[in-house]
């Protein structure tokens, strides 16, 4: 049985429904201690329903996200099935915030959630944005299997017990190996998962100028995307500076002590809601660039922390 808590943020949850293919329909759900059965969605189920979370995949977002925004129900999509159309906010709250709401400070009904590569990028490269203008962002990411859900973590574990792979759920071997694709090719040679980063940073800052150069690639890790990211901005960068910027933004813990190998690693950040930032140092040439390494945990703020503040902060807006 899978558990789930609104406990740990104290989120107000009169009533919760979970809804499902037919696949899933049926199991149950531990919330808050009570059970929950998962049902299949029809056209009447999100009368009366103030929120909507949904992270069942693009068809069923593409779907149901609709019937429930009908039904008065502001729906918050971790899909990427309306990540880039032009009416949907992308919203990761200590960024841009404002998108959230229309012109007359109403939520907008449907809002989407980024991609967890996306998210931890953008939530450390804010504070060097504001001060300093990015310009280029050069990015490999190493991404654990979660991000293939279930099954990513079950193709790992397998494969490390040594067992028959019909096929390789991560394209290549996953265990005691790294694969330079996550997700599938798109004809300019990037990945789709690479396209992501660079068009949805783009649309959360608001800033088409800004060039992005990904490479994305999936470890045998089991929780927790990790980024090595190079970034050069348009005015020149004081390394003291970086650093009070960084301590002091919300949602970033600096961990970056190298005389001391304190740097983010993915097993100290699983099951955390931050972004953790080390190893910030200036680029060996360019004075307006520096390097920098970014963990986070891709189920935690990669998505359902992330969804879940976007609510908290239209909460926080109608009881202000
Ligand atoms: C991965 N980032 O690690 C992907 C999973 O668009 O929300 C999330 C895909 C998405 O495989």
């Amino acid at each position: 049985m899978a558990y789930l808590t609104a406990k740990a943020r104290k989120f107000p949850v009169s009533r919760l429904k979970a809804f499902a293919s037919e696949r899933t329909a049926g199991t149950e759900l531990l919330f808050n201690d009570a059970k929950v059965k998962v049902e299949v969605p029809d056209g009447r189920s999100w009368n009366g329903v103030d929120f909507g979370l949904f992270s069942a995949g693009a068809s069923m977002s593409l779907q149901w996200a609709p019937v429930a925004v009908e039904s008065g129900t502001v729906v918050v999509d971790n899909s990427s099935a309306f990540r880039m159309d032009n009416n949907v906010p992308l919203v990761v709250p200590e960024v841009n915030p404002h998108a959230i709401f229309d012109n007359n400070g109403s939520p907008y009904k449907l809002i989407s959630n980024p991609n967890c590569s996306t998210i931890q990028m953008v939530v450390a490269l804010k504070p060097l944005h504001d001060e300093f203008k990015i310009r280029k962002i050069i990015v490999s990411t190493y991404q654990s299997v979660t991000g293939k859900g279930k099954k990513g973590l079950e193709a790992l574990e397998s494969e490390m017990r040594n067992e028959p792979q019909a096929s390789f759920t991560h394209f290549k071997p996953i265990a005691y190996n790294i694969v330079p694709q996550v997700d599938a090719f798109l004809e300019n040679g990037y990945t789709k998962e690479e396209m992501k980063m660079v068009n949805e940073t783009r649309k959360i800052f608001e800033d088409d100028s800004i060039s992005v150069s990904p490479t994305t690639v999936r470890v045998p890790v089991y929780g927790g995307h990790s980024e090595s990211i190079y970034v050069e901005f348009e005015k020149n960068v004081d390394i003291k500076k970086v650093m009070l910027l960084l301590h002091s933004f919300p949602g970033l813990i600096v961990q970056d002590d190298p005389s001391s190998q304190i740097y983010p690693v993915p097993i100290d950040c699983y099951g955390k809601d931050e972004v953790f930032v080390g190893r910030v140092r200036m680029d060996l040439e360019h004075p307006k660039a520096i390097n920098m390494w970014v963990v986070a945990d891709n189920l935690r703020k990669g998505a359902a922390t992330n969804a879940v503040q976007i609510l908290e902060k239209i909460i926080e807006k109608v009881n202000s």
